[in-house]
This record gives structure tokens, sequence and C-alpha cells, in this order.
């Protein structure tokens, strides 16, 4: 893989455009819309049983609708959004690894499970889960000191969508975090860091990869839809620094003690599954 090594060393980023198929990004968002329009369809938001036949702005219609009205189905059908299959197996791809392995990740692993943002204020009840100001990933991951991560665009995202915004040449200052917020490494940016900051407009099929030390925030989404993007993260088992600390993982994953739904299920909705 050609990239500009010496780039990414310098600043901590790198852009690629077109780097994936259009194609295989636009089936992610399409796997992640129709969780929400299954939800829509079962509480008679909408008679439509396929996404072609619905506008955006119709989607996004009913998806500040469902904030509103149950924001636990909404907030489950993101959650099912992380465990897409088509997002994972992107996220594992040949061309994936290719990439890693090129910006120096001779034995990648993955940090943290893939990430799907659907940004939006109408669909948050705090600012940091639609727009996270500086922060760095490495203190949330805290891997290995070459971690990258990937960030891809599911929507063209234009300034007015809130790009992403970085600081090139951040990653070089080290860890900058001086408080957490929601499990984010927030850094306090002065003056001239912020006239700095860069903002990175992205078409689907482009990426972005950079090193989690650098400094990066959600620009403002000003538009009446939900910025769709996905994030991967990485560690390189052959770091020295991160064998030497064990491999060191800061994630938890872990079931709930409780019963989601009491009484559930009953014998009879066992028979309904089985029956032959
Ligand atoms: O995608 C964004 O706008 C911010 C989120 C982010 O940078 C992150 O999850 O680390």
């Amino acid at each position: 893989m050609n990239l500009e090594i010496e780039f990414y060393k310098k600043n901590g980023y790198l852009f690629l455009k077109d780097f994936f198929q259009k194609e295989v990004v636009a089936s992610i968002l399409k796997d992640a819309k129709n969780i929400f329009l299954k939800q829509f369809i079962k509480k008679g938001y909408t008679n439509i049983i396929t996404l072609d036949d619905i506008n955006d702005a119709s989607f996004n219609d009913m998806i500040y609708r469902l904030f509103v009205d149950d924001l636990e189905c909404l907030s489950n059908c993101g959650k099912q959004a992380q465990h897409l299959i088509s997002l994972h197996s992107l996220s594992i791809s040949n061309q994936v690894v290719e990439l890693l392995n090129a910006v120096g990740l001779t034995t990648p692993v993955i940090s943290t499970r893939p990430v799907l943002y659907f940004n939006h204020p109408k669909l948050a009840k705090q600012k940091i889960f639609y727009k996270v100001d500086a922060h760095q990933d490495w203190r949330s991951m805290q891997g290995s000191l070459n971690s990258v991560v990937i960030w891809l665009p599911l929507v063209d995202v234009n300034k007015q969508l809130g790009a992403l915004e970085i600081l090139p040449g951040s990653h070089l200052q080290g860890l900058k975090t001086d408080h957490i917020n929601n499990g984010f490494g927030m850094v306090e940016l002065n003056t001239e860091e912020k006239s700095k900051l860069v903002t990175v407009e992205v078409k689907r099929g482009d990426a972005l990869i950079f090193s989690s030390f650098l400094i990066h925030q959600s620009g403002e989404n000003i538009t009446d839809s939900p910025r769709w993007s996905c994030h991967f993260r990485y560690n390189d088992l052959d770091d020295e620094t991160f064998k030497e600390r064990k491999y060191a993982h800061a994630y938890i994953y872990k079931p709930v003690d409780t019963l989601i739904t009491p009484d559930f299920p009953s014998l009879q909705e066992i028979d309904k599954i089985f029956a032959k």
C-alpha cells in the first residue's frame, strides 16, 4: 500500500480519498437504518417496509420521534447498530489490515469494538452524545503507543453536518488529557491551538486514519440530519511498551445482572420458536 508515511509521522493523520468501496459503506448505513425501521414499523409510525420507499426527511422525522417517545428503544437500536455484521466485517477486512500494517502496526489487534455514531442534537440528552469537544482517544484505549483510529463517514460529511476537526501534529505532544467526560479523555485547547484546528470534510468511501494521540473534536451539526459515521480502533501487539504494560486493556464488557423483561419468556413463547 502506497502511503505518505512521512506525512503521517509528522502530522499524525492521513486522509484517504475513496479508500473504501462506496457500496460497502452504503450497506452498513442501510443495515443500521433497517434496525430503526423495524421498530418504526412495529410502533406503527409507518407502513412502508423498505428503506427504498422512504426519503431521508421521513426517516429522520421518525428517528427523532422515537427519541421523544421511547428513548430505551432508540438507545437499544443504537446498541444493535454497534453489532452489525457488515460493520464488524469492514473493520477486519484485508484492506484495513493492510492499511494498519502500512502505518506500522505489525500485529494489529482490535482495541475496542467498532463504533457507529448517528449524531444530532435531537438525538441526545447531553451535548457530549452528539458533539465531543477536543479529546484524545488514547486515554480511553490505553493500548499501544502506535495505536490508531480509522474514522469513516457513512454519508458525505461537510462542515454543516459536523465534520471532524483535527489538530495536526498534536500527537507529538503525547498525552494531554486533563479530565475525563463520559470516558473521553478531554483536552483543554488554548486560543492558538483552537485556531489551528483543521476541518476534514469527507465523502462516503473516504477514510481518515489517525494516531490515537491526535487531538480531535466533532464539528457542529447544524443540519436537520444525523451525522452517520463509524470509528475503528486498533492496537499493535508488537509495541514494546504495550508488551511491557502486560497488554493493558481499558474496556469492561459484561452483561447486566437483572432480567430486562420480567417473567420472560413463557413456555408458549419458546414453543412458538421451535414448533414444527
Ligand atoms: O466522531 C466525532 O465527532 C467524535 C467522536 C470521536 O472522536 C471519538 O469517538 O473518539
